[in-house]
């Protein structure tokens, strides 16, 4: 039997570093996150998948230029055009909703305005894809409400999938790998429903699968966290970056269909953090320091500069944006960041 298959994408954060007007002329990680969102929406079109769903935080912030909104959903329709229906779960950037809607408005476009479920006829088999835009408040309490809320014990299917933009009790994120376990805005792992054929979920930036609870308990839908598609902060750096080709064999009858996955690696700048103390040094002297640490690092990285302890009046025209962009090469991102200045 042919079986279904899906793009499943995250956290583009469209629009971050992206000025409509740009005062000054510096490198911006903005189209970087465009290259990878178009690579994702063109791999779905060679591809010619079933399905393309994104998972939530499509742009970085909910207040936004129309023009960004139209360019967002410029290759979004080109995806749809060709007949293939993509699904978009609002996230907690979006505010749970897509501003300047007027432009998601396409017969094969579908956004989870609110809890509901959208049935996906393809290649003879029927697919139920349900979801709900992000909750901030208490889903831990709302979760086995709202995922009746979407009706999808009404909707007769072959297989199906829930997809939302929260998190679940054991993903995990950051450098020291923080778990989620409790709290108001963490889903328990044995609220997850087992009639799905899995749980596909956007706001962790980091890829993960999760089959089981805390406890090594199997839960009742394996839940995919495709991640980010780049690196949005410093946490970050060390994570691979993608998004899941995902692949669904109908099983017969009463049985959960299984679904089977593949993660695509998208490519991602060098993020590197530079700590220096500058101490009691002179001007001069500062500024050939940080042409040095600068100098040793990949010309195309995203940097943090920390700089610990007291920074010196002298010092100070050193860390100007200006004398920043004149000392770093021009490929180079650089964010100055003060620790434990007093
Ligand atoms: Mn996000």
């Amino acid at each position: 039997m042919t079986p279904i298959r899906l793009i499943f994408l995250s956290d583009t954060h469209l629009g971050y570093d992206l000025p409509v007007c740009p005062r000054i002329q510096r490198r911006r990680r903005g189209p970087e996150f465009f290259a990878n969102f178009r690579r994702v929406l063109g791999d779905a079109a060679a591809r010619k998948v079933d399905g393309v769903i994104h998972g939530g935080d499509l742009l970085y912030r909910s207040k936004v230029p129309r023009r960004l909104v139209e360019m967002v959903f410029e290759p979004l329709k080109t995806i749809a055009d060709r007949g293939i229906p993509v699904f978009i779960v609002p996230g907690n950037h979006e505010r749970s909703r897509i501003p300047h809607s007027e432009f998601s408005v396409h017969p094969n476009l579908h956004v989870f305005t609110r809890p509901r479920t959208f049935r996906l006829d393809a290649k003879g088999r029927s697919l139920a894809i349900s979801g709900f835009p992000f909750v901030r408040e208490n889903i831990r309490d709302r979760f086995k409400h709202i995922v009746e809320q979407t009706g999808w014990r009404q909707q007769d299917a072959e297989c199906r999938l829930l997809c939302m933009h929260q998190s679940v009790e054991g993903a995990t994120v950051g450098p020291s790998n923080y778990v989620f376990r409790r709290g108001a805005e963490v889903i328990r792992a044995g609220d997850i429903p087992a009639a799905f054929s899995g749980v596909l979920s956007g706001h962790i930036h980091r890829f993960q699968v999760l089959e089981k609870d805390l406890r090594g308990k199997p839960l009742g839908s394996t839940v995919f966290y495709p991640g980010a598609i780049d690196r949005v902060s410093f946490a970050e750096r060390d994570e691979r970056k993608g998004y899941l080709v995902l692949r669904i064999d109908p099983a017969p009858s009463d049985r959960v269909s299984k679904l089977s996955w593949n993660f695509r690696q998208l490519p991602v700048r060098p993020m590197v953090i530079v700590n220096l103390r500058p101490g009691a040094m002179g001007r001069d002297m500062f500024s050939r320091k940080l042409r040095r640490a600068l100098g040793k690092l990949p010309a195309d990285a995203i940097v943090s500069l920390r700089l610990e302890g007291r920074i010196s009046d002298e010092q100070l025209p050193v860390l100007r944006a200006a004398s920043i962009r004149s000392i770093a090469p021009p490929t180079m991102n650089v964010t100055v960041n003060l620790v434990d200045h007093r």
